[in-house]
């Protein structure tokens, strides 16, 4: 069954989101880097990668409806955070962000009785809850771990191996 065009719209433009949440959490991995946080870089870089999947499903959706997608601008993302924390805070942020942008498509696609889509979106929105759960959880041992250096360096091993682990 088709999909409307304005719905083919609103998932283009989640399509962008998650490319830009790709673009913002590269950058975010790159700050890391910079600041001797490997661990907590590889972190970033896999969740990147894991956005551009997200994007790609929403891409193969749209063509499996004779729909293609559009790509549009991307905001240059904040170059440096002051701590890890506060890195870690604002990807905490933009994944609610991200949640209330499913959301609302999510309504959408009921409001127009386009059971295909909504169906399709329970993806996202379970995924949702993991990604905010995972964001949740680092910002909770990076405040267990304070201003110890020594645990942040602990910290960023552990991230490090258990990105690797859930690859
Ligand atoms: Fe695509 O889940 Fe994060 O942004």
């Amino acid at each position: 069954m088709a999909i409307s065009k304005s719905m083919a719209q609103a998932l283009n433009v989640q399509f962008n989101e998650e490319l830009n949440s790709a673009y913002l959490y590269e950058s975010m991995a790159a700050d890391f880097y910079a600041k001797n946080l490997p661990g907590f870089a590889v972190w970033m870089t896999m969740q990147a990668g894991e956005e551009r999947t997200h994007a790609e499903k929403i891409h193969r959706y749209l063509d499996g409806h004779g729909e293609r997608v559009f790509y549009g601008a991307l905001a240059e993302p904040q170059a440096t955070w002051k701590s890890p924390l506060e890195a870690m805070n604002d990807a905490l942020g933009h994944e609610k962000h991200i949640s209330s942008c499913i959301h609302k498509l999510v309504r959408e696609a009921r409001k127009a009785d386009d059971i295909a889509t909504e169906s399709f979106l329970a993806w996202f929105v379970d995924e949702q809850v993991e990604e905010e759960a995972s964001a949740q959880s680092l910002i909770d041992k990076l405040e267990m771990v304070g201003d110890n250096k020594f645990g942040l360096y602990q910290l960023d091993k552990e991230v490090s191996v258990r990105r690797q682990q859930d690859a």
